[in-house]
């Protein structure tokens, strides 16, 4: 056997994620009711990138024992994936949908008998169409229908799964559907969005207190995507720009999720400017009381800030930058193909964080990877992409992983973003990720170089 220069620790998580919405297709079928992206798909087809909708995806929802055998092939001992919250329940609350059930415990039970561990989120960006129509996570009876929908998971298949979730990466709707008109319902409005974050906090302890309640004996968690925040100098105004925008971008989630309480200066800066959401006493006693076992952290590239050379508008709506400004720092390492810096250190800083200042809580690694747009040119005569760009980048990012560990930080996996190239949202098919690549007119899939190489890699348990 060939000697390693990184050895990962016994057990640890060798993967992929994807999620529900991006892998299953099947959106008009098996009883499933119609989510914000089925809905927003049928109403504006343009906005989706080459008008590839939700429905295109790589049918994970017929194929998933073929693609649980090439990803056990591939090395896996680990996959995170999504349940779809409108094809359990249609309408978002009342009835649960049989044909689903059946479904997701078979497909369970597959990854279980390929001795591969399933790690359940149950909320991926997917919200149900009709929960939408009422207010979407802007209302409180929101909050209620994802802890009952979050319930009957647990009930359904709390036998099989060991690994919970609450959600992906709660920031991104709240950004995307209320600041940047990336998601539903495409506002721009701070009181909106800081509204939608606080009952995506309170949903994510909600739910921990149902699971809880029901004496199972797995894990749960949130999976936050986190960016380390470099000032652009260290100059004192450079400093606290970058303090202030990892306040309302990383520790507005993190601290409560972890600790149970919203960091004080964001409470009294929003305060100060009349943005604090409405939220009732009992809230924060739910919070205080539920914090996650374990943490998902998304890594993808870091955040660079200065401070602001003109001062906010006054009378402008209120935004986070106001306080601060993005930096694109001169030299740095970009991947060319999707318009993102690359920082491999960035993993290694932020798993140091959690050891020293979040009590060295448990967490893995649940998305890194590297988007490519137009990665067909990569391929050779026999169609498989030659990706050493992804290995490469994954190699630097485990190297920091590994030293991380080896200085205790208690981080026990890495899954990959993707498993096979996924449809991605208003982005649709547009970058590519996966260790397998996908024809989506075929539904042929071809593994990349980069996927045998991470199956050398996981079963060796190291490079
Ligand atoms: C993450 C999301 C994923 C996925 C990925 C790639 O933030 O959790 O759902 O979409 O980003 O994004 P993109 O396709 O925009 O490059």
């Amino acid at each position: 056997m060939k000697s390693l220069q990184y050895t990962f620790p016994e057990g640890f998580w060798w993967g992929s994620a994807t999620s529900a919405t991006q892998a299953e297709g099947g959106a008009g079928e098996g009883g499933k009711g119609f989510n914000v992206w089925d809905f927003w798909y049928q109403q504006e087809p343009d906005k989706f990138h080459n008008q590839i909708g939700p429905a295109d995806a790589s049918s994970f929802y017929h194929n998933y024992k073929n693609d649980i055998a090439l990803m056990k092939s591939l090395g896996h001992n680990s996959f995170r994936t999504s349940i779809s919250w409108s094809r359990l329940i249609p309408e978002g609350v009342g009835e649960v949908n049989p044909e689903a059930v059946t479904f997701y415990r078979n497909m369970i039970d597959e990854l279980k008998q390929n001795g591969i561990e399933p790690v359940i989120n149950l909320y991926h960006f997917d919200l149900p169409a009709p929960l939408m129509e009422q207010g979407g996570w802007e209302s409180r009876s929101t909050v209620k229908a994802f802890a009952d929908y979050a319930e009957q998971c647990f009930k359904l298949f709390g036998d099989q799964v060991n690994y919970w979730f609450t959600q992906n990466e709660p920031i991104v709707p709240v950004e995307a559907g209320y600041l940047n008109v990336y998601h539903l319902p495409c506002v721009v409005d701070f009181r909106r969005a800081v509204q939608v974050a606080h009952h995506f906090v309170l949903a994510n302890a909600c739910a921990i207190d149902r699971y809880r309640r029901l004496n199972l004996t797995g894990k749960i968690g949130i999976i936050l995507n986190m960016s380390p925040t470099y000032p652009r100098s260290q100059s004192p105004e450079d400093i606290e720009a970058a303090r202030l925008a990892d306040l309302f971008n990383t520790r507005a989630f993190l601290e409560p999720v972890t600790k149970g309480k919203y960091p004080k200066e964001l409470v009294a800066l929003l305060k100060e400017h009349e943005q604090l959401p409405k939220y009732e006493r009992q809230d924060l006693d739910v919070i205080a009381a539920n914090t996650i076992d374990v943490l998902g952290f998304n890594y993808y590239q870091p955040r660079r800030v200065k401070a602001r050379t003109e001062p906010y508008p006054a009378d402008a709506p209120f935004v986070p930058w106001k306080f601060y400004d993005y930096y694109a720092m001169p030299g740095r390492k970009m991947n060319k193909h999707r318009g993102w810096e690359i920082y491999e250190k960035g993993v290694y800083d932020t798993l140091l964080d959690l050891r020293d200042n979040y009590n060295n809580i448990e967490v893995y690694i649940s998305e890194n990877g590297m988007g490519v747009e137009g990665e067909m040119a990569f391929a050779n005569a026999a169609g498989e992409i030659q990706d050493d760009y992804r290995i490469e980048f994954i190699q630097d990012h485990l190297q920091w992983i590994h030293r991380a560990h080896t200085e205790g930080c208690n981080v026990r996996g890495y899954h990959l973003w993707t498993f096979i190239d996924c449809w991605s949202w208003l982005n649709a098919y547009k970058n590519r990720y996966g260790l397998v690549s996908l024809d989506l007119a075929t539904q042929t899939r071809t593994v990349k170089k980069s996927g045998h190489w991470f199956r050398e890699t996981a079963i060796n348990n190291g490079f």
